[in-house]
């Protein structure tokens, strides 16, 4: 028998097995799904479990009240190598079940049996009313200190790491619908401080639909799919969303957001994030000012191109889920900046004549600059979707000492709705308690008993005051860090249900967003309005949009109409004359291009030159993948796509180290793209080069490479590039990566 504890005897079974496994392996691209290599036949003796794959992380071993255990953050799941029931009695066998006789019937009697289908009818919990779809992954961030002036919130100082996990998300679609359609995205933060945890729930834009909590229903219903045939999935391109944006015009500002390439990322780790309202900070000194949170991403805003867009969500619509634990893998960690803008807290709670409450409405930059407070890594990918990403609760009450919320009407309903939605979703009050929401500062409160409780309190007075207890626990003040409720002063008012006056303005903000933007991200707006208007059924919904349109700029207004095939119509509120932000717009400037994807057409043809490419990316953080007529090998490199399997979405550029033939199965009668296109080269990489292309991708090209560029019609063009060798080429693909895309190639028709 082993004496040890079984914390240690379990550390030291993982520690073991992962030695074995990391021996084992020698990764190259990302993507594995286990952490070793699997066997071609059914292995058949019983081995202690594998460890989890390198850059797999797990919530934190407490205890459901918040005390660390000791155990290995490894020993998450089971972690024997025989077969048990839930009750740890070993099985003989869980491929039949107990009959009587090899024909049957099954016995009541088959405990295995019952438990085994019962547990699997239960497997599902309801998924979130919004934000069902999503990804997680851990990571730690780190205090610049430069917050301290404005905020006591320990985890801001310089220095202190605190662990995070972060969880991404589309709002509109179901727990399985795509990744890459047009909406707005999640972006909610849990971080595990010391003095409590903190939940900054946020989006990828900084503006919201409505002012009032009330109306959450509302726009979510109109979004949703509609109730009678349910469709479409994920989509705002609908009736109901339009009739209620257009009726409800202080959604302009949210909708133009989405209809930007905002509404498109190219990956969760080029996204900015925005906590949208204003909160109050406080100091040690108790002095307060009220501030807006934002998160900048090291890779800079990048989007999709729609059409890229559409094609991901059918070629591979766990797109962003993929490309963010990828990179992970790949050791391309995303990173963050987490900013503050700070404004004084004056009794009007307004900044340059903007209302601070209004959650449509921003303060651009250029009138109060982001201040760098802290930055996030991301550096782990979840053991267990379900444990994790699934059962990860967010709360905007979640507050630390320092940081408290304001009475912008939005934020006031969200404190009440994250808890209640909650209760139905985990199932009971005390999802605090699984592993994922547990929080690492310790837990004294008197809360008691209910459903899935975890912890074994002890004591018997879960009361106060007591004297049973010792008086246990006691109420904490300022020199205990504890949380304080700032006395705001509340103006003397009536009790109504109506809005501030300032939030009558639902325009002037829009317009400046248009106005902010380069020429090709206007001309995607515009199509973004078109499409989506024209995937209206009703005509008055569509005239009453384009109304709403001229409000916002004459342009824009008559452009969607054109496409619309309708009459645009006069303004009804005066086009005011406003600052453009440049820091609202994506395009310009140079980026990292860590954990981009680059696509390498190979046959025969200079593989040592192909070689020393493939090397030069991984050495700039990059993933090669190779894509040849056949899996396998080719000229002794491990192929990862065929001309049948790869598609330009999964590509950041192209390079073309041949011209392939057309490969045997270049044929119509295996599908659409495969059909002869009459040139010498395989009609699969001529579509690949002119999908690339038409998304604004970089393709270069070395040696027999340049047929494709002609054949493909795209030589000579920006962003198209020829090259003497491989190691040139890859040097001339890094300036445009930087630039992420060659939009010069498509001059704009909107200035
Ligand atoms: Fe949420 N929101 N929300 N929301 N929200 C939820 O909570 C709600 C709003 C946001 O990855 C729900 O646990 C109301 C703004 C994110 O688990 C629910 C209102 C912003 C997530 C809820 C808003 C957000 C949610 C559904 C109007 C950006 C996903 C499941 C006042 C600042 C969190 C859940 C995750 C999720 C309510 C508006 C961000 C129903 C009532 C504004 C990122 O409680």
């Amino acid at each position: 028998m082993n004496s040890r504890k079984p914390a240690e005897v379990v550390k030291g079974a993982v520690e073991a097995a992962a030695a074995k496994v990391t021996e084992a392996l020698t990764p190259d691209v990302p993507g594995s799904p286990g952490s070793a290599p699997a066997p071609l036949e059914e292995p058949t003796t019983p081995v202690a479990p594998l460890p989890p794959k390198d850059e797999q992380g797990a919530p934190d071993t407490r205890t459901p009240t918040g005390a660390e255990t000791g155990v290995p953050p490894t020993a998450k799941g089971q972690q024997g190598a025989y077969l048990t029931t839930a009750n740890g009695t070993r099985l003989r066998d869980t491929d039949h079940s107990l009959k009587a006789g090899p024909r049957g019937p099954i016995l009541l009697q088959d405990h295995h049996f019952r438990e085994k289908i019962t547990h699997f009818d239960h497997e599902r919990i309801p998924e979130r009313v919004v934000h069902a779809r999503g990804a997680g992954a851990h990571g730690t961030f780190t205090g610049y200190g430069s917050a301290d002036g404005v905020t006591c919130a320990g985890f801001l100082a310089k220095g202190k790491e605190t662990p995070v996990f972060v969880r991404f998300s589309t709002v509109l679609g179901s727990r399985g619908s795509a990744d890459t359609v047009r909406d707005t995205r999640g972006f909610a933060t849990k971080f595990y401080t010391d003095e409590g945890t903190f939940d900054l729930v946020g989006n990828n834009m900084p503006v919201f639909f409505i002012q009032d909590a009330i109306k959450f229903p509302d726009i979510i219903h109109a979004g949703k799919p509609h109730p009678d045939r349910e469709i479409p999935q994920a989509q705002s391109a609908h009736d109901t969303f339009w009739d209620f944006v257009s009726l409800h015009t202080e959604a302009q500002h949210h909708t133009i957001w989405n209809m930007s390439d905002r509404g498109i990322p190219r990956s969760y780790r080029t996204m900015e994030g925005f906590g949208v309202h204003t909160f109050r900070l406080i100091n040690a000194a108790n002095e307060t000012v009220l501030a807006k949170f934002h998160w900048k991403p090291k890779l800079g805003v990048h989007s999709l191109d729609w059409e890229e867009a559409q094609i991901a969500a059918g070629m591979d619509p766990d797109y962003h889920r993929r490309d963010l634990y990828d990179a992970i893998e790949a050791g391309a960690f995303p990173e963050w900046e987490l900013g503050i803008q700070v404004f004084p807290d004056t009794p009007e709670e307004t900044f340059a004549g903007i209302d601070l409450l209004d959650p449509t409405k921003i303060v651009p930059e250029e009138l109060a600059p982001v201040q760098a407070i802290g930055k996030l890594v991301l550096n782990r990918t979840p053991t267990n979707y379900f444990a994790e990403v699934e059962q990860v609760a967010f709360h905007l009450g979640h507050l630390p000492p320092g940081i408290d919320v304001t009475n912008d009407p939005l934020l006031q309903g969200r404190l009440f709705s994250y808890v209640d939605t909650q209760l139905t979703r985990l199932g009971g009050p005390n999802f605090s308690q699984i592993p994922i929401n547990r929080p690492h500062a310790p837990v004294n409160d008197m809360l008691r008993d209910g459903f899935h409780q975890h912890a074994v309190h002890a004591g018997v007075a879960p009361y106060k005051p007591n004297s049973l207890d010792g008086g246990n626990p006691f109420e904490a003040g300022d020199a205990e860090q504890a949380f304080l409720d700032f006395p705001v002063r509340v103006a003397e008012a009536p009790k109504v249900r109506e809005n501030p006056v300032s939030f009558d303005d639902h325009y002037s903000q829009v317009r400046l967003f248009w106005q902010s933007m380069s020429p090709v991200e206007k001309e995607h707006i515009i199509r973004a309005y078109t499409f989506e208007l024209a995937k209206c059924y009703e005509q008055a919904i569509k005239e009453r949009q384009l109304r709403c349109l001229a409000n916002i700029d004459p342009v824009l207004c008559e452009q969607v109409a054109t496409g619309l095939g309708l009459p645009a119509p006069e303004p009804t509120v005066p086009l005011v004359d406003v600052e453009p932000s440049p820091a609202l717009s994506q395009v310009g400037g140079e980026w990292p291009a860590d954990g981009r994807v680059i696509g390498v057409v190979v046959d025969e043809t200079d593989m040592a030159g192909v070689d020393e490419v493939r090397q030069a990316v991984f050495a700039a953080g990059m993933t090669p993948l190779l894509i040849a007529a056949h899996g396998g090998k080719v000229g002794g490199l491990p192929v990862q796509r065929t001309f049948a399997t790869a598609r330009s979405i999964e590509f950041d550029a192209i390079l073309l180290a041949a011209a392939p033939a057309p490969a045997p199965d270049a044929l119509p009668a295996r599908g659409a793209t495969a059909g002869a296109a009459g040139g010498t080269v395989d009609p699969r990489v001529i579509l690949l080069v002119e999908e690339a292309w038409r998304h604004a991708k970089a393709v270069v090209a070395w040696g027999t490479g340049e047929t494709v560029l002609t054949q493909a019609g795209v030589k000579d063009t920006p962003g198209v590039v020829t090259a003497g060798s491989g190691p040139e080429a890859f040097a001339a693909l890094q300036p445009l990566l930087a630039a992420h895309r060659a939009w010069e190639r498509f001059p704009a028709s909107v200035a």
